[in-house]
This record gives structure tokens, sequence and C-alpha cells, in this order.
């Protein structure tokens, strides 16, 4: 086994720290040639992982800007043009890919160039000379964190990270800045924790698991279940967090493990959701911080750490999320560096 995911994995605190030290210059390089104004409208897109990115970054986005900002696969640009786009707002397009040759996110991105010209496209690829980069005006190229394996890791957390700097960098809050500059020591101190927190929810026999998460933290969610369905095909789910009451919680069994990315903000929600889900037998496993006095008392707790906003914090919970995917993977025999029925890039 070559281990290419778990060496990328792991290199998440040294490439966020070059991402932070190589997208202030790329961001004003790009910043000059956009004419942006208050009613601008943001749309973050792309396919499978940089899908889920690009769900989370438009909460991030919107919630510190104030721009209106949503998230759309890159399919949805050229089938459903009209009822994506604005009539009226400028709209700025993010096209995020780490191959920069999906087939959905070049045909989305050639379709605005011919049918909605005054789009302004931004390409976010970690793959320098690739189609994505040629054929957008803008790009944001981050090759540090591009990646030898077919799932997608240090992609995922490096091109989140770029396109909240440039979120904070446009709201001109220095004080998140300051936050996502810490994220590379945080997360190097977190780096074994995260990887014990995979050993020890990842070895175990669980045959189901559900990702919960609110606001920005629904896309990592989302992007921790398709982790572990890459790389394992073991039956997982994501939901809202307080979705999970309306429907889905039928399912859990004693067997069901529910995984909540839990922000400080909410916790109180969801310390209540995480008592109803034990309540009917299921096991819950909450992230959050050390200092979340709401949920630091509850059972399955894995601690992230202390002094960053919910805001800032977002990336900082995928490592023990990567984690636990790859060593269910390795309890379960397969590679995971060789998902079943997956390519790098699928070209249509
Ligand atoms: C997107 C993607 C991956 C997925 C699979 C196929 O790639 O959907 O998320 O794991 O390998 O491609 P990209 O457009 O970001 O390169």
């Amino acid at each position: 086994m070559k281990n290419h995911t778990l060496t990328e994995i792991k290199n998440q605190p040294a490439s966020w720290e070059q991402t932070l030290k190589i997208v202030p210059q790329q961001w004003r390089d790009i910043e000059k040639g956009l004419t942006l104004s208050p009613n601008t409208k943001f749309i973050f897109t792309g396919c499978g992982t940089s899908f889920y990115l690009a769900q989370s970054a438009a909460r991030l986005f919107q919630t510190v800007t104030g721009h209106d900002a949503s998230a759309v696969p890159a399919s949805e640009i050229f089938l459903n043009d009209m009822s994506v786009l604005s009539r009226v707002a400028p709209t700025v397009v993010f096209a995020i890919s780490r191959s920069g040759t999906t087939s959905e996110v070049l045909m989305a991105v050639d379709h605005l160039a011919q049918h909605h010209r005054a789009v302004d496209v931004i390409g976010v690829t970690c793959t320098a000379g690739s189609t994505l980069e040629k054929n957008t005006r803008h790009h944001m190229v981050l090759p540090h964190a591009a990646e030898e394996s077919v799932v997608m890791t240090q992609s995922f957390t490096n091109m989140l990270l770029a396109i909240q700097w440039i979120g904070a960098a446009l709201a001109m809050r220095t004080d998140l800045i300051e936050e996502l500059e810490r994220l590379p020591e945080l997360a190097d101190q977190s780096l074994a924790g995260a990887e014990h927190f995979g050993k020890t929810y990842g070895a175990d026999d669980d045959p189901s698991f559900i990702f919960l998460g609110l606001g920005a933290y629904y896309g990592l969610a989302a992007e921790a279940t398709l982790k572990l369905k890459e790389m394992t095909q073991v039956p997982c789910e994501y939901y809202n967090t307080l979705e999970f009451r309306h429907g889905p919680i039928s399912i859990v069994r004693a067997s069901t493990r529910v995984i909540i990315l839990a922000d400080e903000a909410h916790a109180t929600y969801t310390q209540s959701l995480a008592r109803d889900v034990r309540a009917v037998e299921g096991q819950v496993v909450c992230l959050t911080t050390q200092s979340n006095s709401t949920l630091a008392a509850e059972r399955g707790v894995f601690a992230l750490p202390d002094g960053l906003s919910d805001w800032s914090r977002a990336v900082l919970y995928m490592p023990a999320l990567h984690f636990l995917a790859y060593e269910k993977a390795t309890q379960l025999g397969f590679d995971p560096d060789a998902p079943r029925n997956l390519s790098q890039v699928v070209i249509l």
C-alpha cells in the first residue's frame, strides 16, 4: 500500500500554512479585475467533494460578507441556468475543482462564457495548467494541495480555507484573518488527537454512520459522509442537525453512530438532539471545542482546540473525519487509495 491518503490527511497543517501564504497575492490580482458592488451575488459550484465544499463556502461567505451566496452542483449551471442565476444582481461564480478537468465544471464555465458574459468566473483548483485555469480569466491555484489519492482530503480543506480567507478579506475582518492564520498550528497540535478519534470511532463494528451539521457545517457533514462512503462503502447519511428528528431518526438503532459537528453558538439545540438520539438507543459522538460547557459533559465528545470563532474553526473538524474514514477502510481491509468504482476525475 502506498498510503497516499494517509500522507495527504496528515499534510493538512503544512499545506494550510502554504495556502495562507499564497492566497493574499492571488486574490489581490483577481480583485483588480472584478467590479464588485454591494448587491453582487456569489455562486459557488463544483462536483462531489467540490460541491460540498461549495455548500460550506457559500454559507461562510454570506455570513462574513453580507453578500448573497448560494451553492449549486456544476451541472445545474448549464442544465438549469435560469433557476440558478440572478436576472438582476451582478454575479461572481467560484468554479471549484481539484483536478480542473471535471467535465461538468468545464461545461458550466463554457456555458457562462457563451450565454452569460456579464458573469465573472473565478476558477479554484489544485492543478496548475489545468483546463479550468486556462478557461477562466481569474483563478486561484493551490498546487501544494494537489493529491495522488482519488479521494479528496487536503484539497477540500485548502480550497475551503482559501475561499474563507477571501471572504474575510472582502469583509475587512482582520480578526478573522488572524484566526485563520492560527489554524495550521492548531491543526498540527490536534492531529494526534484527530488520528486517535479515527482509530476509536472507526475501528469497531458499527454498521451505519450519520453525520449532522448546522449552517456551514452541513456541507462538512456531507463531505464526511462522502469520505466514508468512498473509502469504505459503509452505509452513511447526512442531515441538517435539527432536521434529523423530522423522519430520519426512525432509522436509528443501537448500532447507529450519529456524529455531530457541533458549533458553540447552538450547543443547547445540539445537546437536546443528542439526548433524543440516545433515548432511542443511538450512539452519539460530538465534535466540539474543549470549553463548550454545554456539550463538554456529554459522553462521546471529541474536543477541538478553543479560541476560535465557529466561523474560523470549520476546516478544523475535517482531519478527525478523514481519519475516521481512513481507519474504517483499513479495518474493513480496503485500500483507501483505491476506492471502488471511482477515479480521480469524472469525464462525461
Ligand atoms: C470532483 C470529484 C471528487 C470525487 C471523485 C470524482 O473532482 O467528484 O470529489 O472524489 O473522485 O471527482 P474535482 O472536480 O474537484 O477534481
